[in-house]
């Protein structure tokens, strides 16, 4: 197994929707033994302790989009943390709302544009958050960084994105909470999208191994975001938006083995977990375990096979 130095930094994003606690998981995950489980596996690791938002506006407590200033603030200080990270070692953020990519992948963007590489972003997740500011209805801007990232119009306010995720590097599995306007959008995009259907239908290695073929064959940097609710909440019910019906731990496992062995992650979050919902802190050791197989924990060593 390659070492890598993995980057913890703590985004304690709680201004992507109503619902607060989200601001605890980053203490959650330490609590859990991420660094510990890490470090077992021969990485270095090292937790530069949680980022701050950058100097924001008040927001107005009756603005249709929640919290939108302090977002902003987010997505500036996030996006200079993670393009700084790259340079480092292999960042691990640690949400927060899932709103916190907006600045994640923003910043992992910026660093793989400058060293000529191109970037592809694998986002597990029941939602799409694909809305744009305008097309959220319930103006919770967590359901909006992949239009962000991927360079859709309509973000005011926000740093521009100079660097875009090309739709076609966008890699979408666990969906099964889609909105009207956000279906519409996708539909109308390159972005691929895998329902839990398609998972039931055909297993989640599938689509999974087809994306992962066409990172390796660009040398692509991949950034994979895993919010919470791709799990079922049977297993992982820390967290706001549950939607039944959600890839089992052994499919989420998977998930996570397949991309070590794919050696292609360059950086990861963890997001949507809310402490304040969980259950003994069950779904926090989840998401550490998953976290662990994806940087290499295993069951046993095996030939490398195709799916
Ligand atoms: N699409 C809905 C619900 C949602 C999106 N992301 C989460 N929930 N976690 C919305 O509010 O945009
Ligand atoms: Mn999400
Ligand atoms: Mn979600």
């Amino acid at each position: 197994m390659t070492s890598n130095t993995c980057i913890l930094i703590g985004a304690p994003v709680d201004s992507g929707k109503r619902r607060r606690g989200c601001l605890m998981g980053p203490d959650a995950y330490r609590t859990a033994g991420l660094e510990e489980s890490l470090t077992s596996l021969g990485h270095t690791v090292i937790d530069k302790g949680n980022v701050f938002p950058a100097p924001h506006d008040k927001d107005a407590p009756d603005h249709p989009l929640h919290a939108l200033n302090e977002t902003i603030g987010w997505t500036k200080a996030l996006s200079d943390a993670a393009n700084d990270a790259m340079s480092e070692g292999l960042p691990i953020f640690l949400g927060g709302d899932h709103v916190l990519s907006a600045g994640t992948v923003r910043g992992v963007s910026q660093h793989a544009a400058k060293v000529g590489r191109p970037q592809f972003v694998l986002w597990l997740d029941a939602h799409s958050d694909y809305h744009t500011p305008s097309s959220s209805d319930s103006g919770n801007l967590h359901g909006t960084p992949v239009a962000y990232f991927s360079g859709v119009k309509g973000f005011d306010g926000f740093p521009d994105v100079p660097h875009p995720v090309p739709q076609e590097n966008i890699c979408i599995i666990g969906l099964r909470s889609v909105d009207d306007a956000e279906r519409a959008a996708l539909q109308n995009s390159q972005i691929n999208r895998h329902d839990m259907r398609e998972i039931d239908e055909h297993g989640i290695a599938r689509p999974l191994a087809a994306f992962l073929e066409k990172v390796a064959a660009v040398n692509g940097m991949l950034h994979v975001s895993l919010d919470v609710d791709f799990l079922d909440p049977d297993v992982a019910p820390a967290v706001g938006t549950t939607v039944p019906g959600g890839a089992t731990v052994r499919e989420a496992h998977l998930v996570m083995e397949m991309l070590h062995d794919s050696g292609l992650m360059t950086s990861m979050d963890l997001v949507e977990l809310n402490p304040f919902l969980d259950t003994r802190g069950r779904t926090a050791k989840v998401m550490v375990d998953l976290a662990a197989s994806a940087l290499g924990r295993r069951i046993f060593d095996r030939p490398t096979r195709s799916y």
